[in-house]
């Protein structure tokens, strides 16, 4: 493989960074956790209940250094990047607690510093330094075109957008791509129009009845103080993958801003912050990938092999020995399990199981430990038998967000209810396959869909005196434990 000069001086760079990173954590031992999924799969809500957990000290009966009380204290300092955003913690959780509203969405990266005094097993006290960064996954989604010209990136787009329901969202796309002559001269207005198009169709993949998850070039749905520049305006098209485009064609204009893409997006990403991780939780909305049936399924698996190639982009594809990226545990962990009854939750954990296996056999990503969890960051609702018929039907309570609708009726937003969202099936090749087996919102109305999630508002919780409420979790201690546990021993 061949590397650039640009690539070279990138390596060093990071090779200095990761000296210096090092250096500094070799007196400070410091974890970086990547928080990271796509927009809506529950980021926000993980870190305010993990920061809020480890602060007020939570039920966490998995997480040993906190359960057996070796966890002194943990505090909130000073974020260290002068460039990125603070989480903004406090915020968050008041809308959880007073408001009993989820934190509004965010796009952007964020990060938070926590410092936790802790006694190791052999009786020495330690501080470990928790750097929290919270970044979308259709930024990790984006490294893949690194390693693409933009004749492939065109072919592979291209045919993706052909197949369904994809085909049915892209017919506008389609019709203006047919109008284009690569080969034509370059114009600013054509290429407007079809950058345009091209992210009308990514935006309505993700629209809740189709939720589809591979996505790239991410900042096109999210684009941020970038939105409307050279470098986020153009399009894939029909050319030849092993084709050379003529001096001052469209094709060229195209293929100049894609690499423009790479250089002001792509490169920036990882070189400051994706190659900076130590460990790196993706959190994933498997639950709206039934909602919305096979088809969505099909195209998250292919999203979370996307993600996987991106550890081993890390590791072997972006050069030299003396650069390794430091990634060493990664967990997919299926969000908003408290959508289902417990019975199902091994059954949601076991899908992204069989998604992920898939992808690591695929991928041979070395050194790195992965393991998945379907958890519940903040339970927004209890369990309960309800009688219908003569069968007892295992359901959950909760409140419904205001305006959601089931069996014909509007919620209020304030009353509970016991609901039935449909179990998942034990036979997991129901799910994947398209023959209505299994039905979900792209194929069928909402009543005739075989699982259907509403939304719940958080939980309404009891002060006891002037202590703040431990927020009710589902497994959020387990993946603690995975992500952080030996680091504390
Ligand atoms: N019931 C429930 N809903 C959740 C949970 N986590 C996230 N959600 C829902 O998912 C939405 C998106 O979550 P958020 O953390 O903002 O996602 P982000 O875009 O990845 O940061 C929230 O507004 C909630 O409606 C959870 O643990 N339980
Ligand atoms: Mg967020």
């Amino acid at each position: 493989m061949a590397f650039s000069i640009n690539d070279i001086v990138e390596e060093a760079r990071l090779s200095a960074r990761s000296l210096l990173d090092y250096g500094d954590s070799f007196f400070n031992p410091t974890v970086r956790l990547g928080v990271t999924g796509l927009s809506r799969a529950g980021k926000t809500v993980f870190i305010t209940a993990l920061v809020h957990g480890l602060v007020r000290g939570g039920r966490f009966p998995v997480f040993e250094s906190l359960a057996t009380g070796r966890i002194a204290t943990a505090r909130l300092e000073p974020q260290p990047d002068d460039a990125v955003p603070r989480f903004d913690y406090e915020n968050h959780l008041r809308n959880l607690i007073d408001d009993r509203r989820w934190p509004n969405s965010t796009s952007d990266i964020s990060e938070l510093r926590l410092a936790i005094d802790y006694q190791r097993h052999n009786g020495a006290d330690r501080t470990l330094t928790l750097d929290i960064v919270d970044y979308p996954g259709e930024w990790l989604l984006d490294l893949p075109l690194l390693g693409k010209t933009y004749e492939q990136w065109s072919a592979e787009s291209i045919a993706l957008s052909r197949q369904q329901p994809r085909a049915r969202l892209a017919a506008e796309f389609h019709a203006h791509l047919a109008t284009l002559d690569p080969n034509e001269r370059e114009n600013e207005q054509t290429t407007l129009k079809a950058a345009k198009l091209f992210t009308d169709y990514l935006r309505s993949c993700r629209d809740e009845r189709f939720a589809m998850s591979l996505l790239p070039p991410g900042r096109f749905l999210m684009p941020g103080n970038l939105a409307g520049s050279p470098a986020l305006t153009f399009a894939p098209l029909d050319v030849p993958a092993d084709g050379s485009a003529p001096d001052a064609s469209l094709w060229a204009m195209m293929r100049r801003r894609y690499e423009a893409y790479k250089d002001v997006v792509v490169r920036p990403f990882f070189r400051d912050h994706f190659s900076r991780l130590d460990r790196q939780i993706v959190l994933v909305d498997a639950l709206s990938a039934f909602n919305a049936g096979p088809e969505a399924l099909h195209d998250l698996e292919a999203a979370l092999a996307g993600i996987l190639d991106c550890f081993r982009i890390g590791r072997s594809t972006l050069l030299s020995a003396l650069f390794r990226p430091r990634i060493d545990r990664i967990l997919f962990a299926a969000t908003k399990a408290d959508h289902l009854h417990h019975l199902s939750h091994d059954r949601l954990e076991a899908v992204l199981r069989r998604t992920v296996d898939k992808a690591v056999a695929r991928s041979e990503i070395a050194g790195a430990a992965v393991d998945v969890v379907a958890l519940a960051a903040v339970r927004a609702t209890r369990e309960a038998q309800v009688q219908r018929g003569r069968d007892k039907l295992p359901s959950i309570l909760g409140t419904p967000a205001l305006g959601e609708v089931a069996d014909g009726q509007t919620f209020d937003g304030e009353t509970e209810v016991a609901t039935f969202p449909g179990d998942l099936p034990t036979d997991l090749d129901e799910l994947f396959r398209g023959d209505a087996a299994f039905r979900g919102l792209t194929a069928a109305a909402a009543d005739k869909a075989d699982y259907r999630f509403l939304k719940f508002r958080p939980p309404r919780l009891e002060r006891n005196g002037t202590e703040e409420p431990a927020l009710p979790h589902i497994r959020l201690d387990r993946a603690l434990q995975f992500l952080i546990g030996d680091r504390l021993q």
